[in-house]
């Protein structure tokens, strides 16, 4: 698929607060500073769509993108940021865990992993509660530059086992580089499949 147009809709700080489900939407979604809103500038070749931090924690709200004028792009708050407080965090699981189960028009979720780690708890559980309540996501490994794709490819493999008692099929994987380009035919292959 080629984008040829991709421009910022809204911020919605809850559900009730998302614009019309007009258009199929895809979210992405990972633990703060993974990645989320530099792959969303990657995917949409405008690199200052979304704002991008050094420091972790700073999408606060639901930010809609329009790409093509006919399907949307959301940018979720991250999870397991270490610094909020617990009330903060319980409000953005509510807010987060509401979308996620009834936003009408949600077509994937793609969750975004660090390439750089073995499995993580707190991913393994958010996938897992994905699972659960029936959620459609899949999974997209980040900062493959950051290390050699032998390592990527283990880490993959090692989430993969890890999922092994909860999941029997496991979910479609893709690896992505925000620096180099890397996963963008992929991805942008996978959403026009969705888009039908
Ligand atoms: N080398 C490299 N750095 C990346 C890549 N993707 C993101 N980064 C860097 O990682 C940091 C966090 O990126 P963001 O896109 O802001 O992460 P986020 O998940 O949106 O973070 P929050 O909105 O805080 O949850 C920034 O310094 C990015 O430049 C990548 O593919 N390769
Ligand atoms: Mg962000």
């Amino acid at each position: 698929m080629r984008i040829t147009s991709a421009t910022f809709l809204t911020s919605a700080p809850d559900l009730e607060s998302c614009p019309e489900p007009t258009v199929p939407e895809f979210a992405f979604i990972g633990r703060s500073n993974v990645g989320k809103s530099s792959l969303l500038n990657m995917l949409s070749g405008k690199k200052d769509l979304a704002k991008v931090s050094g420091s972790p924690g700073h999408t606060r709200l639901i930010n809609y993108f329009t790409m093509n004028e006919n399907w949307r792009l959301v940018d979720l708050p991250g999870y397991g940021y270490a610094k909020t407080s617990k009330k903060d965090r319980e409000k953005f699981q509510g807010m987060i865990s509401e979308y996620l189960t009834e936003r009408v028009g949600l077509s994937c979720v793609f969750v975004l992993i660090d390439a750089r780690h073995t499995p993580q708890q707190i991913d393994l559980e958010f996938v897992q509660w994905l699972m659960e309540a029936e959620v459609q996501f899949v999974l997209v490994f980040t900062k493959t530059d950051k290390l050699k794709n032998s390592k990527v490819e283990k880490h993959m493999e090692a989430f993969g086992l890890a999922m092994g008692p909860w999941c029997e099929v496991l979910p479609r994987m893709f690896k992505s580089s925000a620096e180099k380009g890397d996963g963008r035919k992929d991805i942008l292959e996978f959403v026009g499949k969705a888009l039908g």
